[in-house]
């Protein structure tokens, strides 16, 4: 059935939102009640966490990869998401409550940029804990965990209470409330000169120039937040989010809370990474996407959070683990 249906949120006095929606023609022609419903939506956020309103977005564009196209109007009800990627610190909290054992540490190798070599190498012993190897630096509690596959993520998120975002969901969270925008702070990459979140500034792989500070993970939290007091949805580590990966999947999604295909191989990432530069995948633009294998971990990918708004009606989550 399509999902089709025309929404309205607003906010009223008292920092309370509302949600209104009205079936779409389809459903109503199939019997569907057409009633006017209203929900109450708290939108005080958990701690460490923000709320993001819902609403109506253009997803997606025309101006980069094909893949992250056509342009195509979504509906997302409110939600409230990790106003940071998950830190090392957390995840080892993660860690210590379950035993968890990530994907990496049980195949006993990942994948790794290493800088000395300027390439993507298969480095024994790399996981969360020593996401270059055991021979390089640690990873430090503040920055995000990497090394973690799609279920490791999964399994982080059920402990903790909450979900991966849909790929709908990460992209107006991403947006800030900026219509349009190439990048969740405006259209110019680096305002005044200066970088608004850690990529890689000169030609990859061998010139870092690193004006943004960071050769590799960046703590989170080091950029401005955008609109909706998120950090790093541009650069620092890619992000897994629930859907599958299908390249054309945005010509054919539903518009009200799409929840990617229904099946796959491999899952969507978003964001960008400190690896993506203006002449490789400008994965910091807020409709850039890629995918990975959901079995692996690697150097640049980490995950957040999201939680349904109380008083939202859940959509039927069939992907979201
Ligand atoms: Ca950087």
């Amino acid at each position: 059935m399509t999902m089709g249906a025309i929404l309205r949120f607003g906010v009223v006095a008292g920092g309370a939102a509302f949600f209104a929606g009205a079936p779409a023609p389809d459903c109503a022609a199939a019997g569907a009640r057409r009633a006017t419903r209203k929900q109450s939506v708290a939108t005080t956020a958990p701690a460490g966490m923000v709320f993001i309103p819902g609403g109506t977005f253009t997803m997606g564009a025309n101006s980069g990869l094909e893949f992250e196209g056509p342009p195509h109007r979504v509906t997302v009800r409110p939600f409230f998401m990790d106003r940071t990627e998950v830190t090392v610190a957390r995840f080892a909290e993660f860690v210590a409550a379950t035993g968890h054992e990530t994907e990496a540490e049980r195949r006993g190798v990942a994948k790794a940029f290493v800088v000395k070599s300027g390439k993507w190498e298969d480095v024994e012993g790399a996981d969360w804990r020593h996401p270059e190897g055991p021979d390089a630096p640690a990873s430090r509690p503040e920055e995000p965990v990497v090394q973690v596959s799609w279920d490791d993520a999964v399994a982080f998120a059920k402990w903790a209470g909450r979900r991966l975002p849909t790929e709908a969901e990460w992209e107006f969270a991403a947006r800030g409330g900026l219509e349009g925008a190439t990048y969740a702070w405006g259209n110019e990459l680096a305002p005044g000169g200066k970088p608004m979140g850690n990529w890689w500034q000169g030609d990859f792989p061998r010139n870092n120039k690193a004006r943004d500070g960071f050769v590799l993970r960046a703590p989170v939290g080091s950029f401005p937040p955008n609109g909706y007091g998120l950090h790093d949805m541009a650069g620092n580590v890619w992000e897994w989010v629930a859907d599958w990966y299908e390249p054309d999947y945005f010509s054919h999604s539903p518009m009200l809370d799409p929840q990617g295909p229904t099946t796959g191989t491999l899952r969507a990432v978003r964001g960008g990474s400190f690896l993506c530069n203006e002449g490789f995948c400008r994965g910091y633009r807020a409709a850039a996407r890629n995918r990975k294998n959901p079995d692996t971990g690697i150097s640049h990918l980490g995950f957040r959070c999201v939680l349904d708004a109380p008083g939202q009606r859940p959509a039927k989550r069939g992907t979201t683990g």
